[in-house]
């Protein structure tokens, strides 16, 4: 499959976090709706009320929708704003992790259990303790560890935060700092709390530098995703504001990780976002653009594509703009 190709055509739909359960694969998008609230910098326009789940038996098979998996009106401490989630599965249950400003209008990361995959899912009273900013991303590795990455700036609020703590007045570091990083907790073994208090994600340059705040073209933003390749762990973020899906590989789940390219060009749209996933023996980006909505930042549609390797393990970059 070289070719992208949109998935649905009757939601926007953005964020694809796509994982394989049970033989099928289980897309989990937010779901982007016509809010009326104008665009600004901290992503006010992306007011999203409910989660859809889909599911498909071949990458370029039906996609079914399975409907309403947990609307923002049964979360009891939600105030707005769905963003991008992610699911992890364990023991027989589902957990659906999402962020959701609380009614103080803060980021938190909240849980939901089902007992199938595609939902309904059902939420817990509170968000994680702990918990904060925006895009989680579950990853389960090979001795059944599961960890959380999680982060994102400007509306994301990351930039409020140092070490796991509120800063007043929280701003970027200045342009010859490091960079702000992801952050990263293994999960507990109910999957409900972090086991540990989260950690940086240090991506660093060819030299071993941290990379720097100023680097808009390299540094972490937001969407992190994290998948294993031949023994190594890749961490894929976007740059916000210059619109690159890049990546960057490490020996453990932790880091540090050493940053190696572009795995996406600009898409049409102001965010990218993504996740990767092995499916019958290939490796496919899932991602989103604005092309369906006439370029409109706040709908979004999921697509997928066939990502590719070169034999030293570096990821083939993909044109954003190409169909
Ligand atoms: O969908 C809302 C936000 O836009 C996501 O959480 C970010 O990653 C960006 O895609």
């Amino acid at each position: 499959m070289k070719k992208k190709r949109y998935l649905v055509d009757n939601l926007y739909t953005a964020d694809p976090a796509a994982h394989v359960f049970n033989g099928k694969i289980y897309i989990y998008p937010s779901h982007d709706i016509e809010s009326g609230i104008p665009e600004n910098d901290l992503g006010d326009h992306f007011d999203m009320r409910d989660y859809h789940i889909f599911s498909m038996e071949e990458i370029d098979g039906e996609v079914t929708d399975h409907g309403v998996a947990l609307d923002v009106k049964n979360i009891p401490w939600a105030g707005r704003q769905l963003w991008d989630s992610d699911c992890a599965f364990k023991n027989g249950k589902y957990y659906l992790y999402f962020p959701l400003k609380d009614k103080t209008d803060i980021f938190r990361i909240g849980v939901a259990i089902s007992e199938k995959p595609e939902g309904p899912f059902k939420p817990l009273d509170a968000p994680m303790k702990g918990s904060y900013s925006i895009d989680p991303c579950v990853f389960l590795d090979d001795d059944g560890s599961y960890y959380m990455y999680f982060g994102g700036l400007w509306g994301g609020q990351l930039q409020r935060y140092r070490n796991n703590k509120a800063i007043e007045c929280g701003q970027e570091p200045k342009d010859d700092e490091p960079a702000l990083f992801a952050r990263v907790a293994k999960l507990s073994d109910n999957m409900l709390e972090f086991a540990e208090e989260p950690r940086d994600v240090i991506i660093v340059d060819e030299n071993g530098e941290l990379l720097k705040a100023g680097d808009h073209e390299r540094r972490f933003f937001e969407a992190s995703w994290v998948h294993k390749y031949n023994g190594k762990y890749y961490f894929s973020y976007s740059t916000g504001n210059t619109h690159l899906l890049c990546y960057a590989v490490g020996d453990n789940p932790y880091g540090p990780f050493t940053y190696k390219g572009v795995i996406l060009t600009p898409v049409v749209g102001w965010t990218t976002h993504h996740s990767i996933l092995e499916f019958k023996g290939k490796w496919y980006l899932f991602h989103h653009d604005c092309k369906p909505s006439g370029g409109k930042t706040w709908l979004r549609s999921m697509k997928v594509v066939e990502l590719e390797y070169n034999p030293d393990g570096s990821i083939k970059t993909i044109d954003g703009m190409t169909d």
